[in-house]
């Protein structure tokens, strides 16, 4: 007879399941057993692998979820306060402590403007204009003021930012470092402020400083400290605990100063030491910024544990009637691949870079040129361009920049101070002033030979929502054409340009001597330009930023390309910067122009050539917000008509809020997370043991 349930035990009339013997019975079970053990082994290890998946990821991740936009989180500081055994000043009422020549630096150039006293703020501010001024992804404190980046680095998983921070109001003054932490330099959590001014040779400010990671895998971090007398000083500080990955406790070296200004150097010319990199000799190596009269230099220091140090003769570069060097950079970057060095890396195959900040201009100016490792010097490829009068980073609002090595992506990455270019009443009002640019990765320019190229890190494409695109839009000589993307407060830009080739070849009206800054802003025609595109700006153009290039003709039939923001129709307000800001980018034969740009708010990043030339500003319109903000193609050229190609995506807000109380659970994740990687396996290798005897013990009853 056919068995009809041929999976189940035969049964007994009496519908016992006894049968002849009991290896019947017993097979079954085995089977059973062996599967389920193999399963909850096999369960056991996936649990493993995405319990520490999620450990990893679920702070920033679970958080967001429950995050809409910056606006919908009241913004609630974070302190460490004397509870943490720290000094802090909680008070939060501003002491009218401004940046000044007394402590060494400049004071905030726009104190006073058309007329208006810097602490009052004339029509027609109101604070829905002043709300949304307040950027959606770019790096900014809850509140008060923030300057200069500070040893930004990438530590066990999580990408560190330090920052000049005021805590008691928003001017500069009373300087700490603010620190937050993000896994995708895009998103962040704001920790406790990571260092105070509570020492004397740091009570009036504990001010710019820079990261290195030693080989061993430890940080170690070199400040300048305004002393009780205003001398600046360096110090050294590292992480209290390194095991933990947010890296919330530092410590101050107790020995600190570390170093002391040499002789000659007036004590406050000497500041904010850079990342160390090794010399061939296995020393650490620092440069530090100066002057010596009007000379702006750059001294240099080796070291072999961070404490002693040994001034070299002569300087890294010197460049007469520069002024004063604040946060010089150094590093390498790759003559033939496209990835990032670390700052120890030299050779034939790598050109080094200085970058300096001119106290004297506020403006970051960099140069390409060989370094010369056995006297600590550097010369530059075109000594008329050289650090400090050539080529800079951003010919916007663009300071105090500093970058650091990626070791997580292979790459370099710039950080730079975005100030305001409003008036400090209006900061005061606000609550808040300054932010910090997109990182951009730094790559040496292999086409030109002559620049880098300033790109913003990948990361921030994940911001990206839906998308317009315009192929092929014809922009006639002397027209306007709007671009339907909704509301054009947050955007990310791309947009080509195919010139009528004809028209460039014929075009008269040479005018090589074009400036962006004197060639009459976007209103003014030219030949060939200038044409770009309108962000920022109200359906009527009342208010409008134009973001665009000129070409300029010489007598003999050259072209020199320019890329230009005009800032004089960017608000109706009177007290906000409307320069035109803007200066010439190279571009190569056959190259079609192409930008890109960043619109945020208050911030416009602009990106000519893929990156060649940068220019950052800040923008305060009175009309041109919210859902009135617009997009438009312009071309006010009179002998050529241009072809754009334009996508625009809209951007999601980051996510930048304190790490807090409702974050307490994934802080438990994250203290629970470095035993967890060693228990998991422990577990898991008990589990299958236990599964394997218990089969051992049950094939033992047959
Ligand atoms: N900012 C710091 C100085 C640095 C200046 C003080 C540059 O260390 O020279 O806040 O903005």
């Amino acid at each position: 007879m056919v068995d009809t349930k041929p999976l189940l035990p035969a049964s007994n009339s009496d519908g016992s399941y006894l049968t002849g013997s009991r290896v019947n019975i017993l097979k079954p079970i085995k089977v059973y057993l062996t599967i389920f053990c193999g399963l909850l082994a096999i369960g056991l290890f996936a649990a493993l692998l995405i319990g520490n998946y999620w450990s990893d990821n679920a702070r920033i991740h679970g958080s967001l979820a429950t995050s809409t936009s910056k606006r919908t989180h009241p913004l609630r500081p974070v302190s460490r306060g004397p509870a943490q055994g720290v000094s802090e000043k909680t008070s939060g009422i501003w002491a009218g402590v401004s940046r000044g020549p007394t402590q060494g630096v400049s004071e905030k150039t726009n104190r006073v403007r058309a007329g208006v006293p810097w602490n009052i703020l004339p029509e027609p501010w109101n604070s829905t204009m002043l709300e949304w001024q307040r950027t959606a992804f770019h790096f900014q404190p809850e509140k008060n003021w923030m300057n200069d980046p500070n040893g930004p680095l990438f530590y066990n998983g999580w990408y560190h930012f330090f920052y000049q921070y005021n805590p008691n109001g928003a001017v500069w003054g009373d300087i700490v470092w603010g620190h937050a932490v993000s896994k995708d330099l895009i998103n962040w959590f704001h920790l406790p402020l990571a260092m105070v001014a509570d020492q004397w040779y740091d009570k009036n400010g504990v001010w710019t400083g820079s990261a290195t990671i030693l080989p061993d895998g430890k940080i170690v971090m070199l400040y300048t400290g305004s002393t009780t007398e205003a001398v600046q000083v360096q110090n050294l500080a590292f992480p209290a605990n390194h095991s933990d990955p947010f890296l919330i406790d530092w410590v101050k070296y107790h020995g600190n100063p570390v170093l002391v200004p040499p002789p000659g150097i007036y004590k406050k010319d000497f500041r904010d030491p850079t990342t160390a990199w090794l010399t061939s000799e296995g020393k650490w190596r620092i440069t530090i910024g100066s002057k010596r009269d009007k000379t702006g230099i750059s001294l240099v220091y080796d070291t072999k544990d961070f404490i002693n140090y040994e001034m070299l003769e002569g300087e890294l570069h010197a460049v007469s009637g520069t002024g004063m060097w604040e946060c010089v950079d150094f590093f390498p970057v790759s003559k033939t691949e496209e990835k990032g060095l670390d700052t120890s890396i030299n050779g034939p195959e790598v050109k080094h870079v200085v970058k300096v900040s001119l106290d004297d201009d506020r403006h970051d100016y960099y140069a390409l040129g060989t370094y010369h490792e056995k006297n600590g010097s550097w010369i530059p490829d075109l000594p008329e361009i050289d650090v400090g009068i050539g080529i800079r980073y951003d010919y916007g609002i663009f300071y105090a920049s500093k970058t650091f090595y990626d070791q997580n992506k292979n790459r370099r990455v710039l950080w730079g101070w975005i100030g305001e270019g409003d008036s400090e009443a209006a900061d005061m009002e606000k609550g808040w002033a300054s932010l910090q640019s997109i990182p951009r990765t730094i790559l040496f320019d292999n086409n030109t030979g002559t620049n880098l190229l300033q790109w913003p890190v990948e990361e921030i494409e994940s911001l990206r929502l839906n998308s317009t695109e315009f192929e092929k839009v014809e922009v006639k000589a002397g027209s306007v054409v709007p671009l339907d993307v909704g509301p054009g407060s947050q955007l990310d830009i791309i947009a080509e340009f195919e010139m009528d080739k004809e028209a460039l070849k014929k075009a008269t009206g040479s005018n090589i001597t074009f400036s962006c800054q004197t060639g009459g802003g976007a209103a003014k025609s030219g030949a060939l330009g200038p044409f770009g595109i309108l962000v920022l700006a109200d359906e009527s153009l009342s208010e409008q930023t134009p973001v665009y290039f000129y070409i300029a003709k010489d007598s003999d039939g050259d072209l020199k390309t320019f890329f230009c923001t005009d800032l004089s129709r960017s608000s109706k307000a009177p007290d906000v910067d409307k320069q035109i800001f803007g200066s010439y980018v190279p571009v190569l034969k056959d190259e079609n122009l192409s930008l890109r740009v960043l619109v945020d708010h208050s911030i416009v990043e602009s990106f000519a050539q893929g990156g060649r030339t940068v220019i950052t500003s800040r923008i305060y319109p009175t009309e041109a917000i919210d859902g009135a903000s617009r997009v438009f193609l312009f071309n006010n050229a009179t002998e050529t008509c241009v072809i754009a190609s334009v996508k625009i995506w809209q951007m999601d807000s980051a996510f930048i809020r304190p790490y807090s109380d409702d974050d307490d659970k994934d802080d438990d994740d994250r203290k629970s997370s470095a035993p967890c990687l060693l228990l998991c396996p422990i577990n898991y290798i008990v589990s299958c043991v236990t599964c394997l005897y218990f089969i051992y013990l049950v094939s033992k009853l047959s």
